[in-house]
C-alpha cells in the first residue's frame, strides 16, 4: 500500500451481526483511499462468519491472536459467541505487541462496542487513536451510553434525554434487568469507556432516527459524549453467487412486491413449536411468502428436517405461493429483489438497515437483545409495524397461527406503511449519495484519520 495513506485497524468482536458491518466498513473506507486491515479472530463461530472472511481479499485480513478462554469460569450452555467475545476481551493486552509488528505504521483503531472497555484503555496507553463501531441503533447507543450512570437501572423504564427516548422496562435488553448477569456488568463497563473514544460509529442516517442523532451530538444524552458520526447504511458487499437458483427461479416467478420475506437472523433459534405455528399462520394468511427456518444457534448445528417439523405434505400444500429452505441466503439481494414487499424480521440491526435501504417493509418480531429497541425505532419511523405483544424467545408462550395470519396480511396490504418504507429508501438513498447526511459523516471521519 501507499505509505502515506492512513493505516486503520478494525477489530470486530464474534457473530454475523458484528462481523458484516465491520466487513462492509472495511471496504467502504478502503474505497475511500484508507488503507485498511480487518482482523480476524479463527476460528470463528459460526460457518457463515468463516464464509465471509473466506470471501474477502486475503489482503484485506490479517489473524488477531487470542489466549484461550478456560470453559470452567462459565456455564456450560453459555453461547458460543458470547464466550469468544469474551476470550478476544481478555487478550487486550497482545494488542500493543501485534500493532508493533505492523508496518505500514498504524493510525488509528476502529473496534467492537463489545469489547470497548477492555481495548480502549490499551489503545490510549498506546497513544493510538480508537473509535468505536457501535453495532445497534442510534436509539441503542443512547440506553449504552446512559446505563451506567442511571440511579436506578434495572427494573425501571428508561428516560433519556428529557424523553426524546423512552425505553420501557419491558423492553430492555432482558439480562440488563439482572445486576449481576456478565452482559450486564460488560454493558455497564462499555458505557463508561465509551467517553474515552475518538468517536462513535454508528450504521445509521439521520432520516431514520433524527431526534436521537441530535440529542447524541447536542449533549443531551450525556454531555461530554464522544462524537456520533451516523454513516449508514453501509453498502452492501457484493459476493458471487448471489442466490441459490432454485431460490432465484422461485422469486423470479413471483408478482411484483408480492412476497413476504421470513427470516429471523443468525442467532435466533425458534422452539419447533413455534415454529409450526409459523409455518400454519404463514399458510393461512394465503399472502406469498420466503421462509429460511432456523432451530439453532450455531448454523454448524443445524439439524432441523423441514419435512418431519411442518409435515410431509407441507411444502405441497403451499407450494403456489410459498418456498422453505434452511440454509443461508444473501438477504440483501433478496431484500433488493423486485418481488419481495415485506420482512418478518427479528429487527436485528443490520437486518432493519437492509430492509430500510430497499424500502421492504417490516412486520417486526423481535426475539431476544437489542431488538425490541429497534423494533420501537422501526414502528416510530413508519417503516413496519410491531405487534408488541408478541413474545420474547424466552418467554414460553407460543404465539398462535391466526395471530400471526392476521399481521402478515396487515402488513402486506398495508398502503401507507408501503408508501412510508418507499420514502425511507429514498432518504436512505440520499444519506449516502454525494453531500449526504451520511456522506458528510465519512468526509468528517477521514479528516480525523488524517490529522
Ligand atoms: Br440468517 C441470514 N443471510 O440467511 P442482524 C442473515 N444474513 O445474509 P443477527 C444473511 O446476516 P445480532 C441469512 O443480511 C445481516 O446482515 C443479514 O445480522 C445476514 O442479526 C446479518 O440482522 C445478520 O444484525 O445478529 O445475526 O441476529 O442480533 O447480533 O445483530
Amino acid at each position: 500500500g501507499d505509505a502515506n495513506l492512513p493505516r486503520v485497524l478494525l477489530l470486530p468482536s464474534s457473530g454475523m451481526g458484528h462481523l458484516v458491518p465491520f466487513v462492509r466498513l472495511a471496504c467502504a473506507l478502503s474505497d475511500r483511499r484508507i488503507s485498511v486491515s480487518l482482523l480476524a479472530v479463527r476460528p470463528t463461530i459460526s460457518a457463515a462468519e468463516s464464509l465471509l472472511l473466506s470471501s474477502l481479499p486475503s489482503s484485506l485480513l490479517l489473524d488477531f491472536p487470542i489466549k484461550p478462554l478456560d470453559p470452567s469460569l462459565f456455564p456450560p450452555s453459555s453461547d458460543p459467541f458470547f464466550l469468544q467475545m469474551e476470550a478476544l476481551r481478555r487478550s487486550a493486552d497482545l494488542l500493543p505487541s501485534f500493532i508493533s509488528t505492523c508496518s505500514p505504521p498504524v493510525s488509528s483503531l476502529i473496534i467492537d462496542i463489545s469489547i470497548t472497555s477492555s481495548f480502549l484503555p490499551v489503545a490510549a496507553a498506546a497513544n493510538i487513536p480508537c473509535f468505536v463501531l457501535f453495532t445497534s441503533s442510534a436509539s441503542m447507543l443512547a440506553l449504552c451510553s446512559v446505563f451506567a450512570f442511571l440511579s436506578k437501572p434495572t427494573g425501571a423504564d428508561v428516560n433519556i434525554a428529557g424523553g426524546v427516548i423512552k425505553i420501557p422496562n419491558s423492553s430492555l435488553p432482558p439480562p440488563l434487568r439482572d445486576p449481576n448477569h456478565l452482559f450486564t456488568t460488560q454493558f455497564v463497563e462499555n458505557s463508561r469507556a465509551l467517553a474515552q473514544a475518538n468517536g462513535i460509529l454508528v450504521n445509521t442516517f439521520s432520516a431514520l432516527e433524527p431526534e436521537v442523532l441530535v440529542a447524541l451530538n447536542s449533549g443531551a444524552v450525556l454531555p461530554g459524549l464522544p462524537p456520533v458520526i451516523a454513516i449508514g447504511p453501509l453498502p452492501p458487499v457484493r459476493k458471487e453467487p448471489s442466490l441459490p437458483s432454485p431460490v432465484l427461479r422461485w422469486l423470479d416467478e413471483q408478482p411484483e412486491k408480492s412476497v413476504m420475506y421470513v427470516s429471523f437472523g443468525s442467532r435466533t433459534a425458534m422452539s419447533k413449536e413455534q415454529i409450526r405455528a409459523l409455518g400454519a399462520g404463514l399458510e393461512i394468511s394465503r399472502c406469498r411468502f420466503f421462509w429460511v427456518v432456523k432451530s439453532a444457534k450455531v448454523d454448524r448445528e443445524e439439524v432441523v428436517d423441514i419435512e418431519e417439523l411442518l409435515g410431509e405434505e407441507y411444502a405441497k400444500r403451499v407450494e403456489e405461493r410459498g418456498l422453505v429452505v434452511k440454509e443461508w441466503v444473501e438477504q440483501e439481494v433478496v431484500l433488493a429483489h423486485r418481488a419481495v414487499a415485506g420482512f418478518m424480521s427479528h429487527c436485528g440491526w443490520n437486518s432493519v438497515t437492509e430492509a430500510a435501504a430497499a424500502g421492504v417493509r417490516i412486520l417486526a418480531w423481535p426475539r431476544i437483545g437489542d431488538q425490541r429497541v429497534n423494533a420501537a425505532l422501526v414502528a416510530r419511523s413508519g417503516l413496519g409495524i410491531w405487534p408488541e405483544k408478541w413474545a420474547w424467545e424466552a418467554e414460553e408462550r407460543v404465539v398462535a397461527a391466526e395471530e400471526i395470519a392476521v399481521k402478515v396480511r396487515e402488513v402486506m396490504g398495508d398502503e401507507r406503511v408501503a408508501e412510508t418504507a418507499a420514502q425511507v429508501r429514498a432518504e436512505a438513498t440520499a444519506a449516502v449519495q454525494e453531500g449526504g447526511s451520511s456522506d458528510q459523516s465519512y468526509q468528517n471521519l477521514l479528516n480525523k484519520f488524517r490529522s
